[in-house]
């Protein structure tokens, strides 16, 4: 067993480094950022959206949360590694319990990386109702030179919650697993009639960090009249390569330079368009084409480009990371098939190799901290985490295979991944991938429908590791996995702070035991299935037997089940009888 206290001699032995304190009281404001819809959404300290956090290389980024909603809660920051503070990872259930209705909790988050990455809720699809914000890591000795840094976030948005939202998708009359489609894209938090407005001043060159915070939406971003040079993807410094736009799946960031014009007689307009790929529909009343503007003077017109924005392709598997490092090889490697189908519940799941995600009784981390030598095998982490075990300082390999429909942009905790390889599904295991000697790196990276991708990382950070499809919707499908990471070494580094226990015990959540919170292998009352069904039967079969099992369970007449799956198309609610537009620019 092991023995939890208190965890400051790990924190204050870091030489000299500052904390950066915020206070973020998460709660319920009121906001309409694109004019159409006053709508509920979860804002910090009475606001939205939430500020961006600052904080420089070798501070520890302290946040005192209090959790004002009427739900648990719980904070990510996404991309960091966490290095022997898992803990402070995030995922309910995987490495906390919540923060209870009503109580704090402190996150003391060592900063040892640079770049621009975002923090969010992780607990059910609370980050979709407005909890999320950009998170800049600035670096003392930035290696790229510009004059001025802009953060340009892109995100979709739903006039409705979120709650309401995931109860329509997560549903027997959704079989087909269609996604709610947002009813409008913001830029900077503004949308409808709204533009963000980015002044440019001759001679300057800009860093514009952009950052997806979407649900769903895939971003197209292009700059008319400008040339754009990424010059970092996901944290990672790259060297510069000139692109006519940049591609951003949910949760990717990605930093362009832009150079501003000599000339101050025109604006221009740049482009943050949602893939509409993945909308099942397109409402006549969505504009997916968002635009905002780049401003040289007030009083000049904005000068289009004859040929429209550059979409000319963007592969970030070409970036190259300023730092160089080599293409790893593997000591493990695992393999990842993707699939959505409607599972025994009647409901349609993400999958990996045909297993949905499904939370255990212990959270994961409590798991591997509290079975001594039982943490290494991965059946202690119960049927349905689809636990992954790594060993410390090994160079593991995750091939996955998306043998879905839609593109899926898939986020590994704790770690940057290279990118060793892109191909059509599925991946050939008898085929030796030759890297590229410095392969690009990133932390979220998207697979298109019938693709492939090769990654690679070492096991240098002891933790349980979420590794998961980034598209709100689909985490909560149970598209997730994760890695195990050297339990043994975390039951020497890792010490859970008091405040996290407590949690669990006010929530009911035991810290200790195998997923169904036993000893050992004993894994009686674990959370199992739901399962596929077995081969052959049909689309319709199961929707009979669907309606059958929730007829019995809910005591519907089957006469309701086949009013019902008649009319089983999702439609989003447009919102017509709503439309104050509000026409004001902002600036
Ligand atoms: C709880 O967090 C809120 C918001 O950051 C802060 O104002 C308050 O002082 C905190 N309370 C305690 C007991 O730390
Ligand atoms: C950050 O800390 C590391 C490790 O202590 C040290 O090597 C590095 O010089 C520090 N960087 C800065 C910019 O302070
Ligand atoms: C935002 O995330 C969504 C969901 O993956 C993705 O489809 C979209 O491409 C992302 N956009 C950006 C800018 O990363
Ligand atoms: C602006 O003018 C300077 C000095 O003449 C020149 O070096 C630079 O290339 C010009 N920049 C652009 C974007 O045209
Ligand atoms: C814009 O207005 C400023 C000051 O009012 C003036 O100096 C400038 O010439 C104007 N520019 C254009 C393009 O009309
Ligand atoms: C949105 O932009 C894309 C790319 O420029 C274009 O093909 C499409 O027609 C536009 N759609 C609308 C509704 O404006
Ligand atoms: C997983 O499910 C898919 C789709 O139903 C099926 O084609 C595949 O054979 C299954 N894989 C395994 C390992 O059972
Ligand atoms: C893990 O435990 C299960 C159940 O006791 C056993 O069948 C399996 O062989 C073990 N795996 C390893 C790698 O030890
Ligand atoms: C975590 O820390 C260990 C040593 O404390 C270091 O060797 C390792 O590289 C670090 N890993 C990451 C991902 O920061
Ligand atoms: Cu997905």
């Amino acid at each position: 067993m092991f023995r939890p206290f208190f965890f400051s001699l790990a924190f204050f032995s870091l030489a000299s480094a500052a904390d950066v304190k915020y206070y973020w009281d998460i709660g319920y404001v009121k906001a309409n950022p694109d004019g159409q819809k006053e709508r509920q959404v979860i804002g910090v300290n009475g606001q939205w959206p939430p500020p961006p956090l600052h904080v420089t290389l070798n501070d520890t980024l302290v946040i005192e949360a209090r959790n004002s909603l009427d739900s648990p809660t719980t904070l990510h920051a996404h991309g960091m590694y966490q290095n022997g503070t898992n803990f402070m990872d995030g995922p309910f259930m995987v490495t906390q319990c919540g923060i209870p209705v009503g109580q704090n909790m402190t996150y003391r988050i060592p900063i040892t990386q640079t770049g621009t990455y975002w923090i969010h809720a992780h607990y059910g699809a609370q980050y979709v109702d407005g909890i999320r914000a950009p998170l800049i890591l600035h670096n003392p000795q930035e290696p790229h030179k510009y004059d001025e840094d802009v953060i340009v976030t892109l995100e979709d948005w739903y006039h409705d919650q979120a709650s309401g939202l995931l109860k329509e998708f997560l549903s027997w009359k959704n079989p087909g697993g269609a996604e709610p489609v947002p009813n409008g894209a913001l830029i900077g938090s503004l949308g409808g009639d709204r533009h963000k407005i980015i002044d440019f001043v001759p001679g300057k060159t800009y860093r514009l960090r952009l950052i997806n915070m979407s649900a769903l939406a895939m971003f197209h971003f292009s700059i008319e009249g400008h040339t754009m040079r990424v010059i970092e993807v996901d944290g990672v410094d790259t060297e510069p390569m000139v692109v006519g736009n940049v591609r951003l799946a949910a949760a990717q960031r990605t930093s362009v330079l832009v150079t501003a014009l000599n000339s101050t007689s025109n604006n221009f307009m740049f482009h943050a368009d949602m893939d509409t790929d993945m909308f099942d529909n397109i409402p006549a009343t969505l504009n997916y084409n968002s635009t905002g503007i780049i401003r040289y003077s007030k009083n000049a017109s904005i000068l289009r480009d004859k040929n429209g924005p550059d979409w000319s392709p963007f592969h970030d598997i070409d970036l190259v990371p300023l730092d160089g490092m080599e293409a790893l090889g593997f000591d493990v490697t695992y393999g990842l098939d993707v699939y959505f189908n409607q599972y025994t519940d009647a409901l349609n799941h993400g999958t990996f190799n045909n297993i949905t995600y499904v939370m255990p009784k212990v959270p994961t981390m409590f798991t591997a901290l509290s079975m001594g030598a039982d943490a290494l095998n991965a059946t202690v982490y119960g049927p349905q985490t689809n636990a992954h075990m790594v060993g410390h300082m090994q160079d593991v390999q995750l091939v996955v295979n998306n043998f879905d429909a839609g593109n899926h942009p898939f986020h590994l905790h704790g770690h940057h991944f290279q990118l060793i390889e892109r191909g059509p599904a599925p991946y050939d295991p008898t085929f030796n991938p030759r890297p590229k000697s410095a392969p690009a790196r990133r932390d979220t990276v998207t697979i298109p429908s019938m693709e492939y991708v090769v990654l690679r990382f070492r096991a240098d950070n002891p933790g349980t590791w979420l590794f998961h499809c980034h598209i709100e919707w689909h985490i909560e499908g149970g598209l997730n996995m994760v890695i195990i990471e050297a339990p043994d070494v975390m039951q020497k580094r890792i010490r859970v702070p008091q405040q996290i226990l407590d949690h669990c015990k006010a929530a009911g959540i035991p810290t200790a035991g195998n997923a169904a919170g036993r000893q050992g292998y004993d894994l009686k009352g674990a959370p199992e299935g739901p399962y596929p069904y077995p081969l052959g039967w049909t689309s319709k079969a199961k929707g009979a037997m669907a309606g059958c099992i929730l007829s019995a369970l809910v005591g519907f007449a089957s006469i309701l089940w086949y009013g019902w799956s008649s009319q089983q198309s999702y439609r989003p609610v447009a919102t017509t009888d709503d439309n104050e537009l509000n026409t004001a620019e902002n600036s």
